[in-house]
C-alpha cells in the first residue's frame, strides 16, 4: 500500500504509466495543455521536472489516477485488472473503517513557512484552461475541515484559486459538507473557520475526500478501509485540525465569514466552461508547510480527469447502496467515465414501468447530479458500454420505455445542456431509458430469442469451439 505520492510515482514509473518531463514548459498552459491530451488519449500520469520561472526544486505531477489502470495499481490491484474487479475491491474495503492514527510529526513539516514569509506564489500553480479565472493550486487536493459542536472531520476535494500571495478563494458548492457546515456553522456566529488544503496524500486518502459519502461520515476511516492501514495524521501549525503526515504540501487557513472571493470560471469537470466569475469562499493562509523539494499534484479537469474515474467507483457504489434502501432490486450499477458523472447503467432483477419511476425518483430526491440512467438486465456486462448501446437499441422502446422526471432546487448547476435560466432555479430533468424486456411478456414465448455466442448454443458446441479456438488459426 502507498504511503504518499512518491511511492505511487515509483510504482508507476515501473509499470511504464509515467512520463517523467525534462523539457521546461510553463505554468501558463502549456502544461494544462499537455495535460489535458494527456488523458483524452489515455496517457500515462506526467511528472513536470522543470517549470519555467520556478526553481527546480518544485515540481507538478498531473493526473494521478485518470485511467483505470492507475487506479487498479493504487489499490495494490494488477494494472490490468477490469473495471468489475476494480469495483469489487472497492466496495469489500469501503464496508472496513479504519480510524488514523496521530503521529507527532511528518514529513509534510520539513519546512515551515509562516507570517509574513507566506507567499503562494512560491508554488507553479497552473493556468489550466484558456479562460480560467486564474491560477489554480487546488485541483487534486484534500480539505480538512471540522463541524464545531460534534467535532466532526471532513475531507472534501474543492477547488481552490490562487486570489492573491495570502489568499485562496474556492468552490464548495452550498450542498457539499464543507459548504453546509460553513454556512450553518461558522457564517451565523462570524466566526472564520480554519480548513487545511492538503496537497499530494497516498493516493487512496485522495479517493476518499472525493468519494460520495454520507454526512456524517468520516472520511479518514474510509480511507484507512480502502488502504487496509491507518492513515497517520499530525496536527496543523496554527489550528488544531489533522493532516496527513506524509503530504507533499499543506496550505492552514481560515475561510472569512464576512467576505467572499471572486472565484472562476473555471474548465469543469464535465468538458465544458458553463459558468462565469462568481462568489467564492476567501480564504486567508495562516501557515504553509511543505516536505523538501516538493511535488504539486493537479488535476488536468475535463473529459476523462481524475474525478471520472474516482467518482465512477464511489459513486456507483452510492447509488447501488441508496436503490437498496428503497427496494429497487438492483444488481450492479456503473458510471462510466466517458459520462463525465452525468449518465450511469444499473442492472435489475427485473425492471419495468414502475422501476422506472421507482430508480428515478430514489436518484433524484436529494442532489440530483444525474441526468440519464440505463436499466438493463442482468444478463448483459454492464461495464462494457457497447453492450449497453446494444441493449438500449434493441430493447428500449421508443415511446414506452422512456421515463423524465422534472424537478427545482436540486438540479446540478454543471449540466451544460441546462439554461443559464435553468442553472439559476437549480432546475433540471432525468431521464431513464428502460433496456429491460417488459415484465408482462410472456418469457416463454413474447420475449426475443437472444441469439449470442453464449446464449443460443449448446455447452457442448462452446466448449468444443472454446477448446479449439486456436486450432481454427484466431490468435486470440
Ligand atoms: C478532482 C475533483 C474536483 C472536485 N471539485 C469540486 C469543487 O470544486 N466543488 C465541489 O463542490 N465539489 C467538487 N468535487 C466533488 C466533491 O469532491 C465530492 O462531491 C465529494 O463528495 C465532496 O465531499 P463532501 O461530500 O464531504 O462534501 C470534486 C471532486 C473531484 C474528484
Ligand atoms: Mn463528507
Amino acid at each position: 500500500m502507498f504511503e504518499d505520492t512518491r511511492d505511487f510515482i515509483e510504482a508507476l514509473r515501473s509499470t511504464g504509466d509515467l512520463v517523467e518531463v525534462d523539457n521546461e514548459v510553463s505554468w501558463d498552459l502549456e502544461l494544462g495543455a499537455i495535460a489535458r491530451l494527456a488523458c483524452e488519449r489515455d496517457g500515462p500520469a506526467v511528472w513536470f521536472k522543470r517549470i519555467a520561472d520556478y526553481p527546480k526544486d518544485v515540481t507538478v505531477f498531473v493526473n494521478p489516477v485518470a485511467t483505470w489502470r492507475r487506479i487498479a495499481l493504487a489499490f495494490g490491484l494488477k494494472p490490468t485488472s477490469s473495471v468489475k474487479e476494480i469495483y469489487q475491491a472497492y466496495e469489500k474495503r469501503e464496508g472496513k473503517l479504519i480510524p488514523p492514527v496521530e503521529v507527532k510529526d511528518g514529513p509534510c513539516k520539513e519546512v515551515v513557512v509562516e507570517g509574513s514569509q507566506i507567499d503562494l506564489f512560491q508554488f507553479p500553480s497552473p493556468m489550466l484552461h484558456e479562460g480560467d479565472g486564474g491560477r489554480y493550486l487546488g485541483t487534486w487536493d484534500l480539505v480538512v475541515s471540522r463541524e464545531p459542536t460534534t467535532n466532526w472531520v471532513n475531507w472534501g476535494t474543492y477547488r481552490f484559486m490562487v486570489y492573491d500571495s495570502l489568499h485562496l478563494t474556492g468552490f464548495p458548492r452550498p450542498t457539499s459538507h464543507l459548504g453546509k457546515v460553513f454556512q450553518e456553522h461558522y457564517i451565523p456566529k462570524g466566526r472564520p473557520m480554519p480548513i487545511a488544503l492538503v496537497i499530494g496524500a497516498d493516493p487512496l486518502s485522495h479517493l476518499a475526500a472525493g468519494a460520495t459519502y454520507r454526512i456524517g461520515g468520516d472520511e479518514t476511516s474510509l480511507a484507512g478501509g480502502l488502504r487496509g492501514k491507518p492513515v497517520e495524521l499530525v496536527r496543523c501549525q496554527t489550528s488544531d485540525l489533522f493532516v496527513p503526515a506524509r503530504a507533499e504540501i499543506v496550505i492552514e487557513g481560515e475561510v472569512l465569514p464576512d467576505r467572499v472571493g471572486l472565484e472562476g470560471p473555471y474548465g469543469e469537470y464535465p468538458g465544458y466552461r458553463t459558468g462565469e466569475m462568481g462568489n467564492g469562499i476567501l480564504t486567508r493562509v495562516t501557515a504553509v508547510t511543505h516536505r523538501r523539494n516538493p511535488i504539486l499534484t493537479v488535476d488536468a479537469t475535463g473529459y476523462k480527469d481524475n474525478s471520472s474515474t474516482s467518482t465512477s467507483l464511489s459513486g456507483a457504489l452510492a447509488i447501488k447502496r441508496r436503490l437498496e434502501r428503497h427496494g429497487v432490486p438492483v444488481v450492479d450499477v456503473y458510471v462510466p467515465p466517458e459520462g463525465a458523472i452525468h449518465t450511469a447503467v444499473i442492472s435489475v432483477q427485473y425492471g419495468g414501468r414502475e422501476m422506472g419511476r421507482k430508480t428515478l425518483e430514489v436518484l433524484t430526491s436529494r442532489r440530483a447530479l444525474l441526468s440519464k440512467i440505463f436499466m438493463v438486465d442482468t444478463d448483459i456486462d454492464l461495464y462494457d458500454m457497447g453492450k449497453v448501446i446494444h441493449a438500449f437499441s434493441t430493447k428500449c422502446h421508443p415511446a414506452h420505455g422512456i421515463h423524465t422526471i422534472h424537478y427545482e432546487g436540486r438540479g446540478n448547476t454543471l449540466t451544460p445542456c441546462y439554461s443559464q435560466g435553468e442553472r439559476a432555479l437549480q432546475k433540471g430533468a432525468t431521464v431513464l431509458f428502460d433496456c429491460t424486456w417488459p415484465g408482462e411478456w410472456s418469457r416463454e414465448w413474447e420475449v426475443p430469442v437472444k441469439a449470442t455466442f453464449d446464449s443460443i448454443f449448446s455447452e457442448s458446441l462452446r466448449q468444443k469451439i472454446l477448446k479449439d479456438w486456436k486450432s481454427y488459426g484466431f490468435k486470440s
